[in-house]
């Protein structure tokens, strides 16, 4: 991946979103229109809910042609390293607050089984806290929400992070693409580029929307984007 100055932005659906009695039509469609697949799993502990599972992701991915990137909100994430990467996911984004005492050895897991590694922080948690493995990071996911459910209000502080992620990745020799995950849309499009954001995950706030067909609210989401930064998608 690319340094934010040059990258493009990209849009990645949370899959949690869907429409669930109308899931093949809708990843047909976001297939056209979308440049990743984002998937929660949750294990009502370390999230409290419950939303996708390994084997939903598996019959997904019989219609999904974009790389999947799984988001994993569990206690012990290292259990569902192998079913995942035997599904052959893209990344496997998993919390630094679940993986302080065995960090290096999961990282080179999921790189050795031949998957991306990406990290995600909830809104309170420092970037400090991954600073010793970013060298080793390729998707640099910042919670702007707090983890477990959809349709949440926006933490606005989260836009001071992104950009010392993003002063970080210009300086150093890293390579992670800075994604945000919780309540985008049009209203925080800008402030999230700006600060250094290259890959949005796509929710209720800006492209699920009841009552509109999903090829229109994709057409509006880029609009919409381009409208608020000024960036041609
Ligand atoms: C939350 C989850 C997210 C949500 C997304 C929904 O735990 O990780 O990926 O699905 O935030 O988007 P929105 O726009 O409804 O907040
Ligand atoms: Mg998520």
């Amino acid at each position: 991946m690319e340094k934010s100055s040059v990258s493009k932005p990209m849009f990645s659906p949370s899959l949690m979103c869907l429409d669930f009695l109308d899931i093949r039509n809708q990843i047909e469609v976001l297939n056209e229109y979308c440049d990743m697949y984002h998937a929660d799993i949750m294990d009502g502990h370390f999230a409290k809910n419950i939303t996708l599972s390994v084997d939903i992701i598996k019959a997904i991915m019989k219609v999904g042609t974009l790389p999947f990137d799984v988001h994993l909100m569990v206690t012990t994430p290292n259990d569902y390293i192998e079913p995942l990467t035997d599904l052959g996911v893209d990344t496997i984004s998993l919390h630094a607050e679940t993986i302080q005492r065995d960090s290096y050895r999961i990282i080179r897991k999921i790189k050795d089984l031949g998957c991306k590694f990406g990290v995600v922080i909830c809104p309170a948690t420092p970037l400090s806290m991954v600073q010793w493995y970013l060298d080793q990071v390729d998707i640099l996911t910042i919670m702007t929400v707090e983890v477990g459910y959809a349709g949440q209000k926006f933490i606005p502080q989260m836009i001071n992070k992104i950009a010392e992620a993003d002063e970080l990745l210009n300086e150093k020799d890293y390579h992670y693409t800075i994604q945000v995950d919780g309540a985008i849309g049009k209203e925080t499009y800008k402030p999230l580029y700006d600060a250094g954001t290259r890959l949005f995950v796509m929710g209720t706030s800006g492209l699920f929307k009841p009552g509109v067909e999903l090829s229109k609210a994709c057409q509006i989401m880029k609009e919409e984007f381009t409208q608020a930064t000024g960036v041609q998608l």
